[in-house]
């Protein structure tokens, strides 16, 4: 496969963007190899600047639910932009959009919009903070909430892909208030509480772990987390970034029945635009300036065309039978990937919950970081770029998602499950 064109405009962008990426995970390092640059996109399928075709399985990292240029979305976007790009004033499409989220997702009463998902989670801790008059927070290793000083502490996503969980530049005074517990582990949890009674604000979890490849919730898990919080006066704060609206309407709150007391929210309810939202109780959300004393505010936040493609999306997943179809979708081809590998004898570790999954290349169960960790990356670089190789466009890590879209074809997961039984077989 000819890879000139990208190869050229990476050396081009290295000259005047650090490493040549605006974010890490996306310069292909961990997988020895350079990025392809990407032209143009269509349903299931991204094209490159040297003219190949690939299945997509990134999905611009999990917004893209419903496939690349969707004509609804299009539209939406299209005729807002043609009223205004910004205003930095408020649209009657923040209402409808925030509407949509309160009524879809159970924890939310009141919601407020932001640009991005590390500003969500960054504002939602500050709120919790605010709310309860306590530094001390709590996330779990492998779990990734953005880049804001206090979440970057034993992160997941690029942190992991590249070995660094902790990033220089983040003062030991500030990473000192996050406590860091195992995911899935209840007993670490109760550990850290007991030795800080009274002094945490609140408990962030992704409630499916999608950013130390996908690691879903054990058993009582959550509903053990969401008993501890109650009880101590902490706030759970469900990250629902990657997962909301990716696997139910309403996320991962409406499929375990397990509600936080808030939520941040990102990628889909942005249908590929730019957004972030954090949402609670109308109690913890009315502390929230102007209506209360907790400062947060953005020159982009209920961006117009963000919210039309926003709501746009959202009016697509609301359509009978989208989840099933999508499920039903997302079953074949992990399921296919886990047979390929085990008919080359070369067995894998295989989760997904919806359509997100991850083919781990581990022998034994992956259940939180110290086990994730364990994965032979240098056979899922080989994986990685075989895949590449045959038209199949993976996230170039071990420690990422795959997200499956409504766009995604028969023929797309036939392709995919043939590329991938050749490339176990290279491997075995
Ligand atoms: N942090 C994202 C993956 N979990 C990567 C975002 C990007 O590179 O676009």
């Amino acid at each position: 496969m000819n890879h000139e064109r990208s190869s050229v405009l990476f050396q081009q962008a290295k000259a005047v963007i650090p490493g040549g990426v605006n974010s890490p995970v996306r310069a292909f390092k961990s997988v020895g190899a350079d990025p392809l640059f990407i032209k143009k996109a269509a349903g299931s399928h991204i094209y490159d600047e040297d003219g190949n075709d690939f299945v997509d399985y990134v999905g611009s990292w999990g917004p893209m639910i419903v496939g690349h240029c969707h004509p609804d979305i299009l539209k939406a976007v299209q005729d807002t932009m043609a009223s205004g790009a910004s205003f930095g004033a408020p649209t009657e499409r923040e209402t409808i959009l925030a509407n949509m989220v309160i009524d879809a997702v159970p924890s939310i009463e009141m919601v407020r919009m932001v640009s991005s998902g590390t500003e969500a989670t960054m504002s939602a801790i500050r709120l919790a903070r605010g709310y309860t008059g306590r530094d001390k927070i709590m996330k779990f290793s492998g779990c990734y909430h953005g880049h804001s000083d206090s979440l970057l502490v034993k992160a997941g996503s690029g942190m992991a892909t590249f070995g660094v969980p902790d990033s220089p530049g983040v003062p030991a005074d500030f990473a000192k208030h996050t406590l860091t517990a195992e995911f899935n582990s209840l007993a670490s949890v109760k550990e850290l509480v007991a030795g800080n009674r009274g002094a945490i604000a609140c408990i962030i979890v992704e409630p499916i772990a999608g950013n130390m490849g996908t690691v879903p919730p054990r058993e009582g898990f959550l509903e053990g987390l969401r008993e501890i919080c109650t009880n101590e006066g902490i706030i759970l704060i469900f990250d629902e970034v990657m997962c909301g609206f990716r696997v139910a309407y309403g996320g991962m709150q409406e499929l375990t029945g397990v509600t936080p007391d808030m939520t941040t929210l990102g990628k889909i309810i942005g249908g590929g635009l730019p957004v972030g939202a954090f949402g609670g109780t109308r109690e913890i959300m009315e502390k929230l300036s102007p209506a209360g004393g907790i400062y947060q505010a953005g020159t982009l936040s209920g961006n117009p065309l963000a919210m039309s493609a926003g709501i746009a999306t959202l009016n697509i997943l609301k359509q009978p039978g989208f989840y099933e179809a999508l499920e039903e979708k997302s079953r074949a081809v992990a399921e296919g990937i886990a047979k390929a590998a085990k008919d080359a004898g070369y067995p894998i570790y295989s989760t997904r919950i919806g359509s997100m999954f991850c083919a781990f290349f581990s022998k034994g169960e992956v259940f939180d970081w110290p086990t994730a960790s364990q994965c032979d990356t240098r056979a899922f670089a080989r994986y990685f770029l075989g895949m590449l190789d045959e038209g199949v466009y993976l996230a170039p890590s071990q420690f990422e998602t795959a997200f499956v879209s409504a766009a995604h074809s028969e023929a797309d997961i036939e392709k995919t499950i043939a590329a991938a039984a050749k490339c176990f077989k290279m491997i075995a």
